[in-house]
Formats: C-alpha cells, sequence, structure tokens
C-alpha cells in the first residue's frame, strides 16, 4: 500500500515518468554498467516540468485549504522551482510573486533575462531580482515578499527554497521511489544504485524515505551540487525525519542510508567545471539528453567518474534521475557556442 493514500495531490504532471536505457551512454563509459534516466524532466506540459511538479502537486491541496491567492516563493535568477511555481500559479488561477537572488557567479549577458526566468515571467510572476548570495535557509528577501502581498490585501501562501523545507515538501519523492518499484515490477528488475541530484534536498529526502519503505535507502546516491555540503546534508536529515514520522515510516532512518557525495560540486554552486561541461557534451552527444549546468551536468558528471573509477560492481543497474533544468543552458551560452 502506498505511503501516500491519505494524502492529497492535485494533478500537475502527465502521470508516471518513462524509464529509458541509456545504451550509447552505457557503452562510452566502458559497458560494464547499465545506466538508465527516469526521465522526470519530461513530466508535465507545465512550462516544460521538472522535479518541483512532483513537489508541489502535494502543496496546491494546502494552498487552495488555506484560501490563499497568490503563491510566494525564492531561488535564484535562474530557478527552476520559481519557474514551476509561476507555472503552478497560472495554472490554478493564483497570482505569483518570486524572489529571484543572485545566488551565481555568472555573467552571460543574457542571464537575467532568458530560459527560466523568462519562462517565469511570461507566465505573469512578479519576479522580483535581489541581490543577495547563494544560501539554501530562509531569507529576509523572501520574508519581505510574503509581507507586501498581505500588506497590498492579498492571501501569501509561502513556498520556500526549492519546496524542500515545506511540511508536505518530501511527499512527491516518496512517490518517486513507489513508482520505480512499480516500474521494476514490470521490467523484471531491481536498480542498484538510483543517482539524483542534491541541493535543498526534499528530492533525495523523499527518496529516502521512499526507498527506505523498502529496504534500500543507502543505493540512493545524492550528488551535491550546492557546495555547501554540511547545510545540505543537515537540511536532508530533517526533511527525512519530518518526512518519515508523516507517511509513518515507522522507524527512524539511519546515518548511513543518507548518501550525499560531495566531490562534483567544485569550482561552485551554478559554475560548471570543464569536468561538468564534459559531462553535459556526452550525455547530449550519445543519448541526445540534454542537462544543465547548476544540478543535472553535476549529477551527470558524478555518474560518470563513478562509473569510470569503477565504483559501481560490474553488471549494475543504475538509475540517473533526470530532474528537468534544462531552460537554465540558456543563461550559459558562452561555454557551448562550439558546442
Ligand atoms: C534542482 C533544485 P533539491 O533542491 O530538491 O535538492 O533538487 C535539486 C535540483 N535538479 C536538481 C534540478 C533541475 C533542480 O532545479 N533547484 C532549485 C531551484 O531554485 O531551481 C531549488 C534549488
Amino acid at each position: 500500500m502506498s505511503l501516500l493514500q491519505k494524502f492529497e495531490r492535485y494533478s500537475l504532471t502527465f502521470g508516471p515518468t518513462p524509464i529509458e536505457y541509456l545504451p550509447r551512454l552505457s557503452s562510452a563509459l566502458g559497458g560494464k554498467v547499465k545506466i538508465f534516466a527516469k526521465r522526470d524532466d519530461c513530466n508535465s506540459g507545465l512550462a516544460m516540468g521538472g522535479n518541483k511538479l512532483r513537489k508541489l502537486e502535494y502543496i496546491v491541496p494546502d494552498a487552495i485549504a488555506a484560501g490563499a491567492d497568490t503563491l510566494v516563493s525564492i531561488g535564484g535568477v535562474q530557478s527552476n522551482h520559481t519557474r514551476m511555481v509561476a507555472a503552478t500559479a497560472a495554472k490554478i488561477g493564483m497570482k505569483c510573486v518570486v524572489v529571484q537572488e543572485k545566488w551565481v557567479s555568472h555573467h552571460d549577458a543574457a542571464y537575467d533575462r532568458v530560459g527560466n526566468i523568462l519562462m517565469t515571467r511570461l507566465m505573469g510572476a512578479d519576479s522580483r531580482l535581489v541581490d543577495a548570495g547563494f544560501d539554501i535557509g530562509v531569507r529576509q528577501s523572501w520574508e519581505d515578499a510574503i509581507a507586501s502581498v498581505t500588506d497590498a490585501g492579498g492571501k501569501p501562501y509561502a513556498i520556500p527554497a526549492g519546496a524542500s523545507e515545506h511540511k508536505y515538501g518530501g511527499l512527491g519523492y516518496v512517490g518517486f521511489a513507489e513508482e520505480v518499484a512499480e516500474q521494476e515490477d514490470a521490467l523484471g528488475f531491481r536498480f542498484d544504485y538510483i543517482i539524483t541530484c542534491v541541493v535543498t534536498g526534499s528530492t533525495q529526502a523523499g527518496m529516502i524515505v521512499g526507498f527506505a519503505a523498502q529496504g534500500r535507502a543507502e543505493r540512493v546516491i545524492g550528488i551535491d551540487a550546492s557546495g555547501t555540503l554540511e547545510q545540505t546534508r543537515a537540511q536532508v536529515r530533517r526533511i527525512v525525519d519530518h518526512t518519515a514520522t508523516l507517511v509513518e515510516l515507522g522507524r527512524t532512518v539511519r546515518e548511513d542510508e543518507i548518501v550525499i557525495n560531495p566531490d562534483y560540486a567544485y569550482p561552485a554552486y551554478g559554475v560548471p567545471s570543464d569536468e561538468t561541461n564534459a559531462a553535459i557534451r556526452l550525455a547530449a552527444r550519445t543519448e541526445a539528453m540534454i542537462t544543465d549546468p547548476v544540478y543535472e551536468g553535476k549529477s551527470m558528471q558524478g555518474l560518470i567518474a563513478l562509473t569510470r573509477e569503477g565504483f559501481f560492481p560490474e553488471n549494475s543497474r543504475i538509475l540517473y534521475a533526470h530532474l528537468g533544468g534544462a531552460p537554465a543552458i540558456n543563461g550559459y551560452s558562452s561555454y557551448y557556442k562550439d558546442g
């Protein structure tokens, strides 16, 4: 029985996302393991979709029940999350205010015009650019944005960065774990490892709780892209504990079930290394699978490096969770003008 049975869900996605075998990427990496992708980047018709919609499906009913008229959230200039909150607001007929901070030291001329922020504006959100650096925690600018809605007579509904430290933020990816198990039944095998990017934490935390119910949470390998490991790990821990209680997992998740690898976040959050860009190119050239320089490019880099160094035993089946994020690549065109 699903751990999510008792929670209300507002559908924003197409349904279960496809699992795709990646034969050319697998063989480019030596052919000793089989790499698959779960395409959460293709999960919805709402403004190109991505991981946040799984989370928002469990948050929207609460926003509606609260009688809110404005969704308020926060992210970087090229935040995928704020794009998804703007999309959700448009779809359910609410207003939207998003604070976009200068989380990334990156200076493409069109960085604050293209990709995510372009779509966010197009969908009618009030996007407020703010001069503050990277931090996954609660920010003054966000508190101010919430207050501004109230002051104007509106009814704000606050969604924190990445929808992560929201009371229902972890539920969506508990559902991911259950969906994978059902798909494995149909495929006739189990994946040995699941690779996911981690920054604000609720994606991996939800997966950990969902896979813990199946006794294999430690097979979820989080590739940190935040560059602030301690803070991200502490946040994952909090969301795991809260979500486990919420879904009545019935036990405490052990520390060794929370696996986060910090080795690929360099040089900084939002800045791709040469190895990140090589990973982005390899996935694009072998599988036409587009990953971004902030999140998925880093987890792809981690997947590639771990495979090449023999971390995965021969014949392992590895599931790469593709969480979306491709629109941000438009803000990084200077890296890719020659491909
Ligand atoms: C993001 C996050 P978590 O934040 O749940 O750990 O997910 C990491 C992640 N992949 C992975 C993509 C494409 C993501 O967008 N994005 C944030 C955003 O503001 O877009 C929350 C940081």
